[in-house]
């Protein structure tokens, strides 16, 4: 039967379609446990989705990190793995791809983002000293505190906004920035944290205006500038999208610019770079790169691999150059966009505008009824998981954990169930079939009760914590 009113993607919204830049070559099954398999292995994972084994996931949108299909030039890359203890020619390849594209001068490789966090913070933080960051992030603002730091969020009042539609809701307020910085003195001041397309905000970026104004604020007090390049890539491509003046300009320019905004940066390669494993930092200052390079011999390994092996390395500088095509990143992108204007369309509420690697269900206000302190977003990605085998990730106060000084809840403005998507994984079919799922848990929102915490760990404590359904045992 034939339905002429049966359109595709690019049609309904008034414009031809696009697709993925790459086409399949070799396949991963997966497939779907029944509903008994997966209550049961939701019960033994403590309703924690972290401690879920991923056979029993059917969809896994866990995370986009570390999970991101390598293309056949990466593939290739980790055939010529030179794997010298020391001076591997893919470090140089390495080095070479991050001061092409990054700018920077100097670079440590570091196994993974939280390494570098790590060097950074132990080596760029004095006790007591304050970092004023756009928001937090778990790992981040973990290893700045462990160096003694003070955490103090300076992003826009915006972010905090589920429905605020800024087009950069990951920018500095400057006014807050200025305020601790004559509170407190420049001098006790250890760095501005930046973070591009903010994390625990859904993925929101930051725009080229407001990092070169950061630059003058801090240029006029002289306090330095690290970026979180984690995520950048994708945030570059907001900026050509959205800013005015950039539509023009390549990512890669975009990219280069930003950064040059900034004194040095930190990477989790295992996102935009589309690697499993690896991360680097680099810095333009020499003095700094000479400390963190006899730091990192001690905590990762050889500064000419810090954890890497040289296969994942070379993989690593190809993937770098890989994630700046527009093509790429556009797909990328809209991918996700795709999976959002589905849940927007049936008035499902999400974090908006819709970030760059994930779309973020705004547990309040899919749960109302369920109190923060019983935890609607792990409430949410559990059900999730019930209904479909779907794995998504709390992003809310077991997230934030507990305040250092009070040892209360941290109680986060945003609680949300993040739903990440892998780069290069899933299609449009498996945003379908994630979209059906969040409705289907949507339309029974009101029998779904809350969660109680029976197992906490002291810190990152939303990696392992365990849950019971509230209603069961009390
Ligand atoms: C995620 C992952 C990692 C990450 C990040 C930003 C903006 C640094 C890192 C650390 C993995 C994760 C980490 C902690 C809690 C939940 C999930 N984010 N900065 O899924 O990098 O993982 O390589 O050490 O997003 O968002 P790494």
């Amino acid at each position: 039967m034939t339905d002429p009113s049966l359109r595709t993607m690019g049609q309904q919204f008034g414009r031809r379609s696009w697709a993925e830049p790459w086409k399949i070559k070799m396949v991963e099954p997966i497939h779907m446990i029944d509903r008994g398999e997966r209550a049961r292995a939701l019960e033994e994972a403590g309703y924690n989705t972290f401690l879920l084994r991923s056979e029993d996931v059917y969809i896994d949108l866990l995370t986009d990190s570390g999970t991101s299909a390598m293309s056949d030039r990466q593939w290739a890359g980790m055939m010529m793995g030179d794997e010298a203890y020391a001076g591997s020619r893919n470090f140089f390849n390495l080095e070479n791809a991050v001061q092409t594209f990054y700018g920077y001068r100097h670079v440590v490789p570091t196994h993974q983002g939280r390494g570098a966090e790590h060097l950074l913070s132990q080596t760029a933080i004095k006790p007591g000293q304050y970092v004023p960051s756009n928001m937090y992030f778990t790992t981040t603002r973990l290893h700045q505190e462990l160096a003694g730091g003070i955490f103090v969020d300076v992003i826009i009042d915006e972010a905090h906004d589920t429905l605020n539609l800024h087009p950069f809701k990951g920018d500095v307020d400057l006014d807050k920035l200025r305020a601790l910085i004559k509170q407190v003195g420049s001098e006790n001041i250890a760095y501005v944290s930046l973070a591009g397309t903010v994390n625990m905000a859904g993925g929101q970026p930051v725009s080229m205006a407001n990092v070169r104004a950061l630059r003058e604020v801090c240029d006029s007090h002289d306090i330095r500038i690290y970026l979180d390049a984690t995520r950048m890539v994708e945030n570059a491509f907001f900026i050509q999208d959205r800013e005015p003046g950039w539509a023009d300009e390549s990512i890669a320019a975009i990219l280069k610019e930003f950064c040059s905004y900034t004194d040095g940066a930190w990477m989790s390669a295992k996102k935009d770079s589309m690697v499993n494993i690896g991360g680097w930092l680099a810095v333009d200052d020499y003095d700094l790169f000479d400390a963190l390079r006899n730091k990192v011999v001690i905590y990762e390994g050889l500064h000419t691999y810090g954890g890497m092996a040289g296969r994942d390395m070379e993989a690593l500088a190809i993937g770098i150059a890989e994630s700046v095509q527009y093509e790429h990143v556009h797909s990328r992108v809209s991918q996700v966009h795709y999976l959002g204007d589905l849940l927007l369309s049936w008035e499902i509420p999400i974090v908006q505008p819709v970030g760059g690697h994930a779309v973020f269900v705004d547990a309040r206000r899919f749960y109302p009824h369920i109190p923060q302190d019983q935890f609607p977003a792990q409430t949410l990605a559990a059900q999730l998981y019930l209904d479909s085998g779907i794995r998504s990730m709390e992003r809310g106060i077991v997230s934030a954990g507990r305040d250092p000084e009070t040892g209360d809840h941290r109680y986060p403005a945003l609680e949300s169930t993040r739903l990440a998507v892998p780069r290069r994984v899933y299609t449009q079919a498996h945003m379908d079939v994630v979209s059906e799922a969040v409705k289907v848990v949507y339309d029974s929102r009101e029998q779904t009760h809350g969660l109680r915490m029976v197992y906490e760990p002291k810190q990152l404590r939303f990696f392992q914590a365990r849950f019971e359904p509230i209603g069961i045992h009390s």
